[in-house]
């Protein structure tokens, strides 16, 4: 009988513990609210501790909520402190999860949260808004603490409340992260699938509760106005006052919060009306413009009908993607360039203020005899050298370069690199380069060397260039047909968001017959729904915001940048060029396929203005995150006909419509820029 009742209970515990799995035996977190200075308050005591442990470290985790925050105390052991790693998760830190609404999706939604806090205090945001997380930490005798708020303004908290939940601790050492604990997941992908967070049980709110005052919103202001160098800035002693005022305030333990709202909402005001003496309106305050902007109509209201109108126009937008969204190409005064080349590798040395840096850029020659003036050259972005796409080109007649683009710019928030050592990234406008045009910097030295001279050793024609890059790289493909002109042939591929993923417009969710791509679902039917597609909050996030400029993460909203991604595809327009955008559909839902497609039709009135209507093609293949080979026969046969007039063997107009234009797919808004 005891027997049976032991395996009952055994039973019991193991059915129990798959439950939970599944349920989600709430963590919990008690009423209260702690100082944020990574000391341990009193109140501390009042809620369940949890433990995470892995890789030689420790920690202790507790959670409080109040009406204005959640809050959290890691007490870390830690015997090696390390941040020598460049990416923030590399480094010896505590990491947040919340889905405020419990949604749990597979996916983050706008009231999902992802963050970070160093043991030195150094604070990172992947999702959500970094406004609302502020932390202190220290530095004890056996690892460190951290103390944080996360201002809710989502939810309104109760007691009874659930919300998805996770704390993961990155145990770092020798800039290596060994282990990655976390209170619930075990698969470590909680950052991009919010369904894998624990949940946390709100609880403790006594009925009469009140909150104290909430001053840590104020004081992210004040360190967000200290980190600014006003004297940039033609107003910029105008923050004066209400930044003294700030700080008198937000460390003052009378301060009601109407005194902190005021005192934030004076701050904030001057911050978003400093004057940088450019002519643009800060992001800041820009009006939400829910329609697309019109292509061939001026900011003042004028249309667009010549091509001397259109050489205005494209000053005007692209002025406005260099302020607003990549930053600011040089050009090239005070630099010096020479070249070197040995075997297979041309080498880049420029020099500018005493510094010098060099690229070193693999390439392949065809055989056989070069046309007159020299082959013409396809140059592909990867850092894993000559793909067998490019030595495909070279099997073609086309001279073959494969560009790395992370020695000239890191793909991370350092803003480090070739084109940093020369120009360094800094508050000015002019200077706040994204890594995207930083990348297009290394293709103009690669046409530069070309031009000066290593063209005629090499038998390569300067002037027949096709640019191609996949992905992030199809991104500053696509950035870089707007700034370098000297692009013949430009050919961004599965650029998405921030490349020619339309920012209004997203195909997330719709349905698609992609019957004429040769597709068939398990029912056997063409019907293919879109996933999810990359978010707005992605692109200003950790890990993908310093693509663009500093202006750009002041946007709150897509609404209100004064372009869409149809007007940065226009630019590259011009009777001597020619635009080859590509595309995957399956597996490549993330990068908005119709929303391309948009960017696309949305571009040809600028190309039919300058009477060069053919020139801008766009090929959508059914898989693949690539240039694939079939890409490249039907680019080839065009470039072929383009530069040397010989007659295709492929039929060149499946460039100029795809499936996303049937009448069955296209979206309404598709069908108004085809109509246009
Ligand atoms: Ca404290
Ligand atoms: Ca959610
Ligand atoms: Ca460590």
């Amino acid at each position: 009988m005891m027997k049976m009742f032991l395996l009952c209970i055994l039973l019991l515990c193991t059915l129990t513990s798959v439950a939970c799995a599944e349920a989600d035996i709430p963590f919990i977190a008690n009423w209260g609210t702690p100082v944020v200075d990574a000391d341990t308050d009193s109140c501390w005591s009042d809620t369940p501790e949890y433990d995470l442990a892995a890789g030689g470290s420790s920690a202790k985790i507790r959670i409080l909520w109040d009406d204005k925050a959640l809050y959290l105390l890691a007490v870390v052991t830690d015997p090696t402190l390390d941040e020598s790693a460049a990416a923030p998760y590399m480094q010896d830190s505590v990491e947040l999860f919340l889905d405020e609404r419990c949604n749990r999706t597979t996916y983050y939604q706008q009231d999902d949260m992802h963050t970070r806090v160093s043991f030195s205090n150094y604070r990172s945001v992947d999702s959500g808004s970094e406004s609302r997380w502020y932390t202190a930490a220290k530095v004890t005798d056996t690892g460190y603490a951290v103390e944080c708020a996360w201002e809710w303004a989502v939810i309104k908290p109760a007691n009874g409340h659930v919300v998805g939940f996770d704390v993961q601790l990155n145990v770092c050492r020798n800039g290596q992260r060994s282990a990655a604990p976390c209170l619930h997941d075990t698969t470590g992908l909680a950052y991009q699938n919010t369904a894998l967070f624990g949940t946390l049980e709100l609880t403790g709110r006594p009925d009469a509760a009140q909150t104290p005052a909430y001053p840590y919103a104020l004081r992210l202001a004040i360190e967000k106005a200290e980190a600014r160098d006003l004297t940039l800035y033609v107003n910029g002693s105008s923050v004066d006052a209400p930044l003294s005022a700030a700080k008198a305030l937000a460390y003052a333990p009378a301060a009601s919060q109407a005194e902190l709202d005021a005192a934030f909402t004076a701050l904030s005001d001057a911050l978003n009306s400093l004057d940088d003496g450019s002519p643009y309106t800060p992001p800041e305050q820009l009006l939400y413009v829910a329609a697309l902007p019109d292509l061939m109509t001026f900011a003042d209201g004028t249309p667009v009908r010549t091509a001397e109108d259109w050489a205005k126009r494209r000053a005007e937008i692209k002025g406005l993607y260099e302020y607003y969204m990549y930053g600011y190409l040089p050009d090239g005064t005070g630099e010096t360039i020479s070249y070197t080349i040995s075997d297979s590798l041309l080498t880049i040395h420029v020099e500018k203020d005493g510094k010098a840096v060099q690229l070193h850029v693999p390439f392949l020659l065809p055989e056989g005899n070069a046309p007159e003036g020299g082959w013409p050259y396809y140059v592909e972005y990867s850092w894993w050298g000559v793909s067998d796409v490019v030595k495909y080109a070279v099997s073609r007649g086309y001279a073959g370069f494969g560009y790395s683009p992370y020695a000239v710019a890191s793909d991370d928030s350092s803003r480090t690199g070739a084109f940093y050592t020369l120009y360094p990234y800094a508050e000015h406008y002019k200077t706040q380069t994204g890594a995207l045009v930083a990348w297009t910097w290394g293709i103009s030295k690669i046409i530069d060397a070309l031009e000066m001279g290593a063209g005629a050793e090499l038998n390569i024609n300067p002037v027949y260039s096709l640019v191609g890059g996949v992905s992030r790289f199809g991104k500053s493909v696509a950035v870089a047909g707007a700034y370098e002109e000297r692009i013949k042939v430009v050919i961004p591929s599965c650029s998405g968001a921030g490349g020619l993923g339309m920012l209004r417009y997203s195909s997330a969710g719709k349905t698609y017959d992609l019957t004429s791509l040769g597709y068939r679902n398990a029912d056997g039917s063409g019907l293919w729904t879109n996933g999810t597609c990359e978010s707005w909050g992605n692109m200003l996030a950790e890990g993908a915001y310093h693509w663009y400029c500093g202006n750009f993460r002041r946007f709150t909203d897509m609404y209100q940048t004064p372009f869409d991604q149809h007007m940065l595809a226009a630019l590259t327009a011009d009777p001597e060029r020619h635009m080859i955008i590509i595309t995957g559909v399956l597996s490549e839902e993330w990068n908005n396929v119709e929303g391309q497609t948009m960017a696309f039709v949305g571009a040809q009135p600028a190309w039919d203005v300058l009477g060069a209507g053919d020139q801008n093609n766009m090929i959508v293949h059914l898989s693949g995150h690539a240039i694939l080979k079939s890409d490249m026969e039907l680019i080839l046969d065009y470039c072929d006909k383009v530069l040397y007039g010989t007659e295709p063997t492929r039929d060149l107009s499946v460039m100029k419509t795809n499936v996303f234009m049937e009448d069955s797919n296209a979206s309404i808004l598709l069908k108004q820029l085809m109509a246009k």
